[in-house]
């Protein structure tokens, strides 16, 4: 099994809730145990003019490959009501898959570890409260 660490962000009808509501559904992940989840933190959208977002990192096991994750998380972002039209839009629900084992990941659909988390206290903050103390990313960022 890998051990994955899992950002969560929302923005929009009711942040907190979203993210109640996510955390749910990856306690219910196949072949995965083991959930953790930090506490949920709020700050301003780094996008200007966006309402502010509710953050939180989950951290589980898995035998999922990073693909077949990516595409369970993909699926219960749509499930929330998430809809892809800008970049960097405000959303209902983000799972972006932070950490997946040990792996570099550079593939069309995923980017692995997260391409900006060694620099986003929303990330680190909540990562932190799950995380040992000791981790550190394969690409040698942190
Ligand atoms: N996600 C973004 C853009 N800006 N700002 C905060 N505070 N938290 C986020 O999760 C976030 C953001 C796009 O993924
Ligand atoms: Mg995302
Ligand atoms: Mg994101």
């Amino acid at each position: 099994m890998d051990v994955v660490y899992i950002g969560l962000g929302s923005n929009l009808a009711e942040p907190a809730e979203q993210l109640r509501q996510a955390i749910d559904a990856l306690g219910q992940l196949p072949s995965s145990q083991g959930l953790e989840v930090s506490a949920l933190y709020s700050s301003e959208s780094l996008s200007p003019g966006q309402p502010p977002y509710t953050n939180a990192v989950a951290r589980f096991e898995t035998d999922l490959a990073p693909l077949a994750l990516l595409d369970a998380l993909q699926a219960i972002e749509n499930g929330q009501g998430r809809v892809r039209a800008e970049r960097w839009g405000p959303r209902t629900l983000d799972l972006d898959v932070l950490l997946f084992g040990d792996r570099v990941i550079d593939e069309p659909r995923l980017t692995v570890p997260h391409y900006q988390m060694h620099v986003r206290a929303f990330v680190l903050y909540p990562l932190a409260e799950v995380a040992p103390a000791d981790l550190r990313l394969a690409d040698g960022r942190l």
